[in-house]
């Protein structure tokens, strides 16, 4: 198997947590240099977006939440990423569209440059979010549902770091304020996967940042 898969993609980290817990072994690929526009990523991927699972016969998987889904089903004796209890495996399932529905979308909008007020609306939705957030978590961490390593953990956890640069780029802190997010945000790296891999985002991120401070032609 391959993911075509990001290093600093919030999207993509969570797939990669997950492969780590199931040690599952997949080849990790960047999208090709095109993309999104590259025609043939788009056979693979119609939305243009990462990650895509390529399974072994070919097929490929795209939307994360789904390839989580896919990732239990396919491997059933590797570790589970679902709660056993039923309302616990459904609350995983809800911090997922969370993360998917509430909190990623303006982190999204706020990544390209926006006015002034605009950005002023998109911080204060993300903040809202984050404090629904708050309130949902449990005082307990490291894992957000169950006491274990979930698909909660797998999209929250990535999303968190991009919740705290997207703050710090508008010099904000808006995850310090919250205790139970706070709580989550600092313990999530005890666990080794979710480490590993918050740790491949921020080195992804900083290259980010690099490449896009060198000039250009037309600036040097
Ligand atoms: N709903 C998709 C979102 C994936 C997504 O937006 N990925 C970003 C990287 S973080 C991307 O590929 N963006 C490229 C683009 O929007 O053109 C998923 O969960 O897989």
């Amino acid at each position: 198997m391959q993911l075509i898969s990001l290093p600093a993609s919030p999207y993509a980290a969570r797939v990669r947590i997950a492969l780590r817990a199931k040690d599952l072994d997949v080849e990790i690929a960047p999208p090709p240099p095109s993309w999104p526009l590259d025609r043939r990523f788009r056979y693979v991927s119609p939305t243009g977006r990462v990650p895509v699972l390529i399974l072994d016969d070919g097929e490929a998987v795209w939307e994360s939440a789904v390839i989580l889904e896919l990732l239990e089903e396919l491997f059933p004796d590797a570790p589970t990423l679902l709660p056993a209890d039923v309302l616990e495996r459904a609350r995983a399932r809800q911090l997922v569209r969370v993360a998917d529905l509430y909190l990623m979308p303006p982190m999204v909008a706020l990544a390209a440059p926006q006015d002034p007020r605009e950005t002023r609306r998109l911080v204060e939705q993300l903040a809202d979010a984050l404090a629904m957030l708050d309130d949902l978590l449990e005082d307990e961490g490291p894992y957000a549902v169950g006491g274990a390593l979930s698909h909660a953990d797998c999209a929250l956890a990535p999303v968190l770091l991009a919740a705290r640069v997207t703050g710090g780029r508008q010099d904000l802190d808006l995850i310090e304020a919250l205790p139970r997010v706070s709580a989550y945000a600092r313990s999530g790296s005890e666990d080794e996967h979710v480490a590993a891999v918050l740790a491949e985002m921020e080195d992804g991120m900083r290259r980010l940042t690099r490449v896009s401070a060198e000039p250009t032609d037309y600036q040097s």
